[in-house]
């Protein structure tokens, strides 16, 4: 196995994000490839971690100052076994392939757990909508998916939102593969409700990563009831992890962006959280002004130099990162152990770097990956797609009680293949080895494509 991450590493050079979910995954399957000659025989690790196809493309726009900008589109479509790629596209200045192929990796793995047929994909861009007009985000996606539409399809590859990505741009983006392709089809998910999109899909992600801690707790005959949570980020997962913190009698004290983090001590209600939401999602502004309006809560920059993210020594019982990979590490992790916290619950993907993660489970907290608790996000879309191939749209209702079902399932499924392994309440060894079984059988299968 050593010599497979050795060749990882040298055929893709300068990706670390790509060479850690790597690392993580070549090691937990480790002891099924031992049992089972099959996956050895028919490379079904190394063949895994190289993209079925990859695509890079030049993006031009204009901004508002009248000047032509250039920007780097990608995607990468890592798996289809067991059915058409899917996954996230992302707009951020640090996307480069090495963060799109560990994306796109842990989400073949995801997709296969949600017990879904649905491949594996990610794609994005290094576009930065911090502080862009309106005009200007829609004439990027614009351009953007004039691009990507040749590639994509309702069959064939369907993208949704991730960082820097929500419904507004998800709107852009189908309205132009609309028009180039002049067919009214499912290509994306995360649409609006009213013009294909699903209920639920913008709140699937937060509240699932909830129920599935929910789930983990009850393995111990405990609730969220009454627990102090820890949440890092503003955006659509974390404000839904949030909210269903709250219905569910637990009390959120934390958000934060690039910028800095807010620790409310009194709990982030409601009210605050309708705050959070108008202030994200339509004003565009920085956490900094919750203490504005709520002043009883304390605002911490964040240093970028610095060696430990203070949001993490923060006391509490449970802790849901959900800004982005490797935002928390093995200072942070100790400090979490140090202050008691019992569980920690990945909203964000590959939040937690190698690590603080070995810290986390050593230490014997809760703990689970995100290709595991963020599923839910996916799973709504997949959801989203039966709804768009049948014509028919369900229920609030209805979407939330097929989402608590796939949580409970993907819970399941990495409690079993852990116990199988000898790794009994290891639930990232236990998503690795299930999600691997599914798409390593399914690649068997279809022969040596
Ligand atoms: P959003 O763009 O809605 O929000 C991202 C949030 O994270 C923002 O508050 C952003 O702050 C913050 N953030 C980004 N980078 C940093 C950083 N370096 N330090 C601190 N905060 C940071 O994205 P999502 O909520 O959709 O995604 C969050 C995470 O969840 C990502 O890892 C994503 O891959 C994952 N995820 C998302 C799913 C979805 O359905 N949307 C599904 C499954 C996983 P700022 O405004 O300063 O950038
Ligand atoms: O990381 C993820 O699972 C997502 N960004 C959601 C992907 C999707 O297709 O809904």
């Amino acid at each position: 196995m050593s010599d497979i991450l050795a060749l990882i590493k040298e055929r893709n050079p300068g990706e670390p994000e790509f060479h850690q979910a790597a690392e993580e995954v070549i090691e937990s399957v480790k002891p099924v490839l031992d049992k089972n000659e099959k996956y050895r025989k028919h490379k079904i690790i190394e063949r895994m971690l190289e993209p079925e196809r990859m695509i890079s493309f030049r993006v031009t726009w204009i901004n508002d100052n009248d000047e032509v900008q250039v920007n780097r589109g990608y995607r990468v479509q890592m798996n289809s076994a067991i059915g058409p790629y899917k996954g996230g596209i992302r707009f951020h200045p640090s996307v480069y392939p090495g963060i799109l192929k560990f994306l796109a990796f842990e989400q073949t793995f995801k997709n296969a757990l949600t017990g879904l047929p649905l491949g594996g994909g990610k794609g994005g861009s290094d576009f930065n909508p911090k502080g862009k007009s309106n005009r200007e985000v829609m004439h990027f996606c614009q351009n953007f998916f004039a691009e990507l539409s040749r590639h994509v399809g309702n069959r064939t590859d369907v993208p949704a939102g991730d960082i820097g990505v929500g419904g507004r741009e998800i709107g852009y983006m189908f309205g132009m593969h609309k028009k180039i392709s002049n067919e009214y089809t499912g290509v994306l998910t995360g649409k609006g409700i009213g013009w294909g999109g699903s209920l639920m899909r913008t709140e699937a992600t937060g509240y699932g990563l909830v129920y599935f801690a929910q789930n983990m707790l009850e393995t111990k005959n405990d609730s969220m009831e009454g627990k102090t949570c820890l949440v890092s980020g503003s955006g659509n997962v974390a404000q839904h992890a949030i909210e269903k913190i709250i219905q569910l009698g637990g009390k959120p004290v934390s958000i934060s962006d690039s910028s800095g983090f807010i620790y409310d001590e009194e709990g982030i209600d409601t009210d605050k959280l309708a705050f959070i939401k108008d202030l994200k999602n339509y004003r565009r502004g920085r956490v900094k002004e919750y203490a504005d309006k709520y002043p009883q809560a304390v605002y911490t920059e964040t240093k970028s130099a610095a060696s430990s993210n203070p949001i993490w020594d923060i006391k509490g019982d449970c802790a849901f990162p959900c800004a982005t990979q490797n935002e928390l590490n093995e200072i942070d992790a100790q400090n979490l152990v140090n202050n008691g916290v019992k569980l920690v619950g990945e909203g964000a993907n590959m939040p937690l770097t190698a690590e603080a993660m070995h810290i986390v489970v050593s230490n014997g907290l809760l703990y689970s990956p995100g290709k595991a608790s963020n599923a839910g996000g996916v799973a709504t879309s997949g959801i989203e797609m039966m709804q768009n191939y049948i014509g028919n749209y369900w229920t609030a209702e209805e979407v939330d009680k097929r989402l608590q079902a796939i949580m409970k399932n993907i819970h399941q499924s990495c409690l079993e293949a852990a116990e199988q392994y000898g790794q009994a309440g290891n639930y990232m060894v236990g998503a690795n080895i299930a999600g691997f079984a599914k798409v390593a059988d399914a690649m068997i299968d279809q022969g040596i494509v």
